[in-house]
This record gives structure tokens, sequence and C-alpha cells, in this order.
């Protein structure tokens, strides 16, 4: 009787046990959004293919929701070694990578396709090595759409709207000038604190994509949706460094391939989400403003171009971006 007691203990003892229990390799992943976010999803399933490519040694943890911290800290604790993965936007490593600060530029890529060919091709390459001499293994270029401005205060149809005006921004330099050559305020600040920001009054508005315009809730207190769409910038996940030299070169392989399969299901999954958002924030009251005339916000960022793109191979990366289809 107590033996089989005992027996129906461990066997409940092992049932619930947590589920990473067989893992012989763990890699704990930060990431801003919260669950059923695209980006979260696409590393989910790099997750999943990893601990079927591996036969469960290697697990992945996905932290969503900043869990782990805002994001400028989780890519230094990812440098480091305290985190182990981290997916971001690229424009939150612009202090970090200098070369990857110029995809932070303005109206650099002209449509998805054209953002996807230069990842996928020599120039994410290039980019990735650049990454790795800070630390960084760049694993997987995910989706970010197109970022535009909403605010609380009124529609805005045009730059001469936005004189005045003060928008949180990123934590980069590089969008605080996109800011001032638009004639703007603007706030840098961590994405966790835009929300109660705008409520306030502390800032008049931000600038995303359509799902972390919803996802966030800010269309809550930004109703105003301006398309101008004045920066396409993709998001990255990398692997830090220090752990990914001590994996065998087996199991990087594997990551790696899980990491580009991940790819493709991410982009599916953010070409639905765009749409999904869209119709959210619409039906609760956002107003958006489509008709909008690029062509001055675009010749209105000369000064920043001219401003970051200054060494011989920074010219040469943007021009080879440019005349990339
Ligand atoms: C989102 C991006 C996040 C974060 C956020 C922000 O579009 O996916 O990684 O960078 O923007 O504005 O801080």
């Amino acid at each position: 009787m107590t033996r089989t007691l005992t027996a129906a203990l461990l066997a409940s003892v092992a049932l619930a046990a947590p589920a990473f229990a067989e893992c012989e390799v763990t890699l704990r992943s930060s990431d801003t959004h919260p669950d059923g976010y695209p980006t979260v999803e696409g590393v989910k399933h790099m997750a999943e293919r990893a601990k079927e490519l591996s036969d469960g040694r290697i697990c992945i943890e996905v932290f969503p929701s900043s869990q782990l911290g805002e994001e400028k800290d989780t890519i230094e604790q990812t440098q480091f070694g305290v985190i182990d993965m981290v997916r971001a936007s690229f424009g939150s490593f612009n202090d970090i990578v200098p070369e990857a600060q110029l995809l932070s530029l303005p109206y650099l890529f002209r449509s998805e396709d054209h953002l996807h060919n230069v990842m996928d091709g020599p120039i994410g390459d290039d980019l990735a090595r650049a990454f790795e001499a800070r630390d960084l293994i760049a694993v997987a270029y995910y989706d970010g759409g197109a970022r535009s401005f909403y605010n609380s205060q009124k529609p805005i149809a045009s730059i001469d709207d936005l004189k005045g005006m003060k928008f949180r921004v990123m934590q980069s330099d590089v969008f605080v000038d996109m800011m001032s050559a638009l004639g703007a305020n603007a706030t840098p600040m961590p994405y966790g604190e835009v929300y109660s920001s705008i409520q306030t009054g502390v800032i008049d508005g931000a600038e995303n994509n359509w799902p972390s315009y919803d996802s966030s809730g800010h269309f809550e207190v930004a109703k105003y949706y301006t398309l101008d769409q004045h920066l396409m910038v993709p998001e990255l996940v990398a692997i830090s460094k220090t752990r990914w030299d001590a994996l065998s070169p087996e199991d990087q392989q594997i990551l790696r391939q899980a990491a580009e399969e991940s790819e493709p299901v991410q982009r599916k999954l953010w070409a639905e989400q765009e749409k999904a958002s869209e119709e959210k924030v619409l039906a609760a009251g956002s107003e958006v403003i489509r008709d909008i005339d690029k062509t001055p916000f675009i010749e209105a960022m000369a000064p920043v171009y001219e401003k970051y793109v200054t060494k011989p191979e920074y010219r040469d990366l943007v021009k080879r971006i440019q005349e990339t289809e």
C-alpha cells in the first residue's frame, strides 16, 4: 500500500515537473511585447523547432511583456551574457552598433519587399558581422512594419501640423534629430512609459506600427494616427556571444536553423496582425489620416542623412541599400 502510494506520488511529481526539466541547454529570451505579438510568437516557433531538432536538449524560455526589463537594458544584459537572448527593434541597438543605426534613417526602405531583399541578402550578413563585433549573434531578422505618428491632440496632415508638438521617440539620437528636422520636440523614453506619459500630457504622442499602437493600448490615449510611414525598422533576434561561444557547433547549427525557419512564420503572423490591429483600433474609434503627401517629409530628412551618413563605409552601405531592388 505504502509502495503504491509512493509510486503514485513520484508519478505525480514527475508529471508536475517543469516543462524544461530535460533541457541540457536553456536560453532565456526577452521581448518587450506581450504573448501573442508576432515577435514573441516568432521566437516561440524558434523554441519549438530548436527543441525538436535537438531531441529536447535545447530549450528557449520566452519572457514577454518586458518581464526581464526595458529593451535597452535587456540588450546590454544580453551583451554581457546575463540574459541569453533578446528580440528587439534595430532602433534600440543604435548606440552600440553604428552600422545598425543607418537602418534607422527615415524613409530608407521603400517597401516591405525592399527591406526583405536587403535583410535576406549580403547586407544582412554584413550587419550580422557588425553585431557580432559587439558580442551579439544575430540569428533572425523579423518584420516591424512601418512606423507613423499618433497623438492625443489633433489630426496631423502635414509637417506644419507637427510643429511644436512633443513626441516620444526610441532612446537614440537619430530619432531625436528626425523630430527636430520635422520641427517637433522629441522626448526619448522607454516604451513602457509611453502610455502614462500620453495620458498625463507629458507628451502629445509617439510613433509606431499598427500592432504596437494596438497592443500597447496607446490608441486608447492617442486617437489620431497619421500614416506618414517615416520609418521601417527591422526587428532582430540576437543571442549573447558569451553564451554562443560556449555551445557546441552542432547546437549553434540547430539554433541557426530554428531561427531561420522562424523568419517566414513571423513575417506571415506580422502581415495578419497588421490587418487585425488596424481593424481593432478603427472599431475602437481611432481617426486615421491616410492621404499624406510624403514628399515634404522625405525632403525634410536631408539634414539627418547628412549628420549620420558620414564615413565612406556608411555612405557605401546606404548606397547599397538604396540600390537594392
Ligand atoms: C516596437 C518594437 C519594439 C520597441 C518599440 C518601441 O515597434 O517592436 O521592439 O522598440 O517599438 O518603440 O520602443
